[in-house]
């Protein structure tokens, strides 16, 4: 008896454990759901806010049927739902009680034909206005082409979820420039180069998931933000990604971007022909398959040689039987170890148009990236200078780019740094397309472990006026070709998403994902307005909350700045290992050229035309001038262009030594002060997003600790001198330490 009861009570045990892991896995399973949506949470209105849409039509009545567009209705229609607690339903033709019209300008003008735009709608371009329609009021919800009219879809959403009004609408967008994209650097084993957010959404194993919901669900969030590209395979490419059993598998991908208007692309590898087997492609239209056996790989991948020639355009056609609305290619070529046109004495133009002219016919484009350089610079050679070779490379080829290729350039001239000024290049290309790569994925700016909202620094960098000619040329107009006339330009970012729930490994951190997307559509909108709406789509508008995330994201990147790298100092970081930990010495005496030529006098890299590098010559006569001069020259690039002894002193009126100190000092406290500020939050948003986000910003205070104390006991062991405040090089403070550069 007494062992029946035991055994009752074991079993009972056990359905409760098994029914509590059951209903905790349910319930994190629905928390990951929710985490996955981002920004497009689209959370029920409160009653108040939601009666102010009360005149809203509940028939959603679309003029057509593509793919694009059923996609936009049923997303107005579950999310209009979701936030104002009505149904909302699709009719083919019933206007009676007022509808929301959705339809292309043309087929809006097949039911209003008075009704046309203010200006003139481009590709992806939507227009949001009302109008009467057979004698009911409509909402209408237009574009030149379907995606724009998903894009005002989501523009609308945006509205009703941050409580804004929809009334008397009239508001029309055009993108700024037709290239939107980003860039994943998934490797096809399902690891992710510079990704922190989880494996590959789209591959593990070296095959294509069987699951691709992700995909989807991602293809989501980058048409919500305007995106209309996505490559999906690391640019340091194995060349495996183009067989063709490959493709038909990538294939898939792009069936689950198609409904939301993000074309696929793929980083290809310069050498795939001399590496992979030709395929055999029949062009004949009925008859295109991939070979039964693939013949050898040929022995040449000089893109001068008409074997070559072939096998990309046999390649090019093949995908496009796959992938229709595939959108092109990504080139990294002669950089970092790739295969690049130098193994043939061909230059960069000859690699990108032997791949631009296989794409051209379907109307797709390469992009050719302009990060080349030398990785093994000698560091003894005070005249060399990694900063110079983008420009150096590419500028001698403007012109000899075909008309659907692309030059890649990152923003800055090095690599993603914290601080860099823009790379020259921008303003060296008048005959060439032009895109400028930002890295969303925080690989020098704290991994995702940190908070640093970069879309203040795009600003600048967007912002800067080249004076090209003499004459306004901001790097936002060359890129995206208004200044010179370009027929494509625009914006890149390198994304790295992978399969955590929220997507990048940090909630907070999405913001940049966000950011990117709203600036490659207006580089026009503030940071402020960017980080605004984020903020209010992702945590809805309790005021405290909206006024304290904004403040913390708006304040990380200079927080993260003075901690990491103040005065232009360049690479501080561990450039020879993770990125992300202090480790100054490993900058200097290799050939990677991310120097910073601290020694005992002084520190900072002379790039100047009289004395230096001459890098500084890379730019328009009115930039030289800012940076030539020390007089000119701002604070916060001064150790970027000029080697000055640590007792200069800066405009702010302080010696160089006692500014980084003094920086580091600051930067860590305030990342302590994130600490408390989001302690205000608390009972303010659920508990696992607060807990969740208060860990983080501890576990960031006792980081920027650690950089402080790195950073000024290695700038003390090299200079000598110690800090004014008595904080490091006294017995109090850090001890001195010898360092390798104290030469
Ligand atoms: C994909 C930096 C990164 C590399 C990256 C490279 C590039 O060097 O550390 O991981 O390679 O940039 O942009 O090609």
């Amino acid at each position: 008896m007494k062992r029946s009861l035991h055994s009752i009570q074991l079993v009972g045990a056990i359905w409760l454990a098994v029914s509590v892991a059951l209903s905790l896995a349910a319930s994190a399973q629905s928390a990951d759901a929710v985490e996955r949506q981002a920004w497009l949470r689209y959370a029920p209105l409160d009653p108040q806010t939601a009666r102010t849409y009360v005149h809203l039509p509940t028939t959603v009545v679309s003029l057509g049927d593509s793919l694009v567009l059923r996609t936009a209705e049923q997303e107005l229609i579950r999310s209009t739902g979701q936030m104002l607690g009505r149904t909302f339903s699709s009719s083919r033709d019933s206007f009676a009680q007022g509808a929301i019209v959705l339809g292309t300008i043309n087929s809006i003008h097949g039911v209003a034909g008075a009704l046309h735009p203010p200006q003139e709608l481009q590709p992806d371009g939507y227009w949001l206005t009302t109008a009467r329609i057979h004698s009911a009021d409509c909402l209408v919800v237009t574009g030149a082409n379907d995606r724009g009219i998903l894009y005002g879809v989501f523009a609308l959403l945006s509205k009703i979820a941050r409580g804004d009004s929809i009334s008397n609408l009239n508001e029309l967008r055009n993108p700024y420039a037709p290239i939107r994209w980003v860039n994943q650097w998934d490797n096809l084993d399902g690891r992710i180069e510079r990704g922190y957010g989880g494996r590959s959404i789209f591959f593990d194993d070296g095959k294509v998931r069987d699951d691709l919901t992700r995909a989807g669900e991602y293809a989501r969030l980058l048409a919500s933000i305007g995106i209309n590209g996505c490559t999906i395979n690391n640019v340091n490419a194995n060349p495996a990604a183009l067989e063709d059993s490959f493709i038909a598998q990538v294939r898939r991908i792009a069936d689950a971007f198609r409904p939301w208007g993000v074309q696929l692309a793929m980083s290809v590898d310069l050498s795939s022909p001399k590496v992979i087997g030709n395929t055999h492609v029949e062009t004949a239209a009925s008859a295109v398959q991939p070979a039964q056996s693939a013949a050898a790989p040929l022995d040449t991948f000089d893109p001068l040689d008409p074997r070559v020639a072939d096998w990309w355009q046999k390649k090019v056609d093949y995908i496009y039987t796959q992938i229709p609305d595939f959108a092109g290619f990504v080139v990294k070529a002669d950089s970092e170890g790739r295969s690049g046109p130098s193994a043939y004495h061909r230059s960069h133009a000859d690699a990108a148009n032997v791949i631009a002219h296989a794409l051209k016919r379907h109307g797709g484009v390469v992009f050719y990236r302009a990060f080349v350089y030398n990785h093994h610079l000698d560091w003894h050679d005070l005249k060399n200078d990694r900063a110079k070779a983008a420009y150096d490379n590419f500028h001698p080829l403007d012109g000899a780019f075909a008309d659907n290729a692309i030059v890649q350039i990152k923003n800055g001239p090095i690599d993603f740094q914290v601080r860099e000024p823009v790379s020259p290049l921008f303003g060296g290309l008048r005959q060439t397309n032009e895109a400028i790569e930002l890295q969303i994925t925080q690989e020098y700016t704290g991994q995702q472990k940190q908070l640093c909202f970069l879309v203040p620094m795009w600003k600048e960098v967007l912002d800067f006026d080249m004076r090209v000619d003499g004459k306004s040329t901001p790097v936002k107009d060359l890129v995206s070709g208004h200044s010179f006339h370009r027929p494509v330009g625009g914006f890149a970012g390198v994304a790295n998403v992978g399969l955590d729930a929220n997507w990048l490994g940090s909630p907070l951190a999405m913001a940049n994902l966000y950011g990117f997307g709203r600036l490659a559509w207006n580089p026009n909108l503030s940071s402020d307005a960017i980080i605004d709406e984020w903020t209010r789509l992702t945590f809805g508008s309790d005021p405290l909350v909206v006024q304290m995330v904004k403040k913390l994201q708006l304040d990380s990147w200079p927080v993260y700045e003075s901690y990491t790298g103040p005065l232009g100092a360049g690479t501080l970081t561990n450039i020879t290992g993770n990125h992300y930990d202090p480790g100054p010495e490993s900058s200097e005496e290799n050939g990677w050229g991310q120097w910073h030529r601290a020694d005992h006098n002084g520190i900072g890299m002379d790039r100047t035309i009289a004395t230096g590098t001459a890098y500084i010559g890379q730019y328009p006569p009115e930039v030289q001038k800012l940076y030539e001069s020390l007089a000119d020259c701002p604070d916060n690039l001064l150790l970027f262009f000029h080697h000055v002894p640590y007792t200069y002193v800066l405009h702010s009126g302080k010696t160089v030594i006692q500014r980084v100190y003094d920086s580091h000092y600051e930067g860590a406290e305030r990342a302590a002060g994130f600490v408390q500020q989001w302690k205000t939050l608390e009972g303010h948003m659920d508990d696992a997003r607060y807990r969740d986000i208060l860990a983080r910003f501890q576990f960031q205070a006792g980081e920027a600790v650690k950089w402080r104390d790195t950073i000024c006991n290695w700038i003390y062991g090299v200079s000598g001198i110690p800090d004014q405040k008595g904080r490091v090089g006294t017995p109090q403070g850090g001890a001195p330490k010898a360092s390798v550069l104290n030469r």
